[in-house]
């Protein structure tokens, strides 16, 4: 079966037409796709995929948090199936193959199987897993979370957005509210994630193929600093107590703590409220928050002190009460090794340049790989971009990375 290839061109057309839903321009005639968790536009999103999944014969089945599997059987119902899949959910500046990519990759090979008449011993299955994100509703990787029985399903369901929207009740209302039980109570042979780096590390070095090691730790922190709002004209500097400040100076240091920690740490204040928000009124109240990654998690948690220790100082110097409130926390993760050898060796038997590297981005793997053996492979992003309308892969490194995914799961479907 080492002769089997995909079909790019059926692969691209469920890639747009996908992307279609939920359309979003960039500014330099790019589109991307804006599909939150669980809104309209996921809905879409879902049944459309869905409906794919049933085109080609799979039955689909949902859980209590909404994650939808499709399963081709193998030969032998005895034995577990190897898994497929991604997200679907996107950022609200998304591009289109942001994990798109692994769950449409997953059913071009269902499908090559299928038209090739191979016959596996395992089933193969493809998996869309809720609101991986994290944008809408925190933490990221939910729903592979609650598959794997990291989070609680009903502490899960009441989970609320920053309007106060209670998960369950999007989920229900979208029609994903589904009845296979969370935890799974049966997990599958192996996982195997297709997706884009999202970072400038295959391309600067002009390499097709990434055999993922692993995947950094995260730190998801809501900062919500409170001062005493006043007249931005009467009140002298001296008698000001101002959070607009404090959070100023905290987002400067999370630059610095990570220019000093070095290696693989990143820092980012992606987003941030201020109350009452108005041009001429020192700010009562200002919520932002902290994004720090570490592939080690020693210096994952030096981040953290530091960060924290540092922004309670700024808050008592400025005479301003400072709250913490963690929104996701996930230690780093290292694949098997005899996952991520089988990546790099099947792609270098198609002929492609591969290397080791970890992902900065989370994913649902991170959560599969608690499980059950899980290995990712990542194809080249243009310029490193993702979570922007700009992303993208060309054709031929989609291909690519599809065959590799192709050939990893006929091995896995054999074993
Ligand atoms: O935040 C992340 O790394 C992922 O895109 N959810
Ligand atoms: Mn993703
Ligand atoms: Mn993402």
């Amino acid at each position: 079966m080492e002769h089997l290839r995909i079909s790019i061109d059926r692969l691209l057309e469920r890639i747009n037409s996908l992307g279609e839903i939920g359309r979003i321009a960039g500014s330099k005639g790019e589109w991307g796709s804006a599909r939150l968790a669980l809104t309209e536009d996921d809905r879409l999103g879902r049944d459309l995929v869905v409906s794919w999944m049933r085109d080609l014969g799979m039955t689909v089945s949902v859980d209590g948090i909404g994650n939808a599997i499709g399963t081709w059987p193998g030969s032998d119902p005895t034995l577990r199936p190897v898994m497929m899949g991604s997200h679907i959910d996107t950022v609200r500046t998304g591009g289109r193959f942001d994990g798109n990519l692994g769950v449409l990759a997953g059913l071009e090979i269902v499908e090559t199987v299928q038209r090739a008449g191979v016959k596996l011993q395992r089933g193969l299955q493809v998996a869309f897993f809720t609101d991986e994100e994290g944008a809408r509703f925190a933490p990221d990787m939910l729903g592979s979370l609650v598959y794997v029985g990291g989070l609680g399903l009903e502490e899960a369901l009441d989970v609320r957005d920053s309007d106060g929207a209670r998960l369950g009740d999007e989920l229900a209302a979208i029609g994903y509210a589904g009845s296979m039980p969370c935890p799974a109570v049966v997990f599958p042979h192996a996982f195997v994630e297709l997706h884009i780096e999202q970072g400038p590390v295959l391309e600067d070095e002009r390499l097709t193929i990434g055999a993922v090691t692993g995947v950094q730790g995260i730190s998801w922190t809501e900062v919500t600093i409170t001062g005493q709002s006043a007249h931005a004209g009467t009140t002298p500097m001296r008698l000001r107590r101002d959070p607009m400040v404090v959070a100023s100076q905290v987002i400067a240091e999370s630059r610095a703590v990570a220019r000093r920690l070095g290696g693989t740490q990143v820092a980012t204040t992606g987003r941030m409220d201020v109350y009452p928000n108005l041009v001429n009124v020192v700010p009562a109240r200002v919520t932002f928050t902290l994004d720090l990654r570490n592939t080690e998690e020693e210096r994952l948690q030096q981040a953290e002190q530091a960060m924290f220790s540092f922004a309670r100082r700024m808050a008592a110097e400025e005479g301003c009460d400072i709250t913490f409130k963690s929104l996701a926390r996930f230690e780093p993760v290292q694949f098997e090794e005899r996952m991520i050898s089988m990546v790099e060796r099947l792609a270098v038997e198609l002929g492609h340049s591969v290397r080791r590297m970890p992902s900065g981005a989370g994913h649902d793997a991170q959560m599969l790989a608690r499980v059950c053996p899980t290995s990712m492979i990542f194809v080249p992003s243009i310029n490193g971009l993702s979570h922007n309308p700009a992303e993208d892969t060309a054709p031929a490194d989609l291909e690519a990375g599809a065959n590799v995914l192709l050939q990893v799961v006929l091995q896995l479907a054999d074993e």
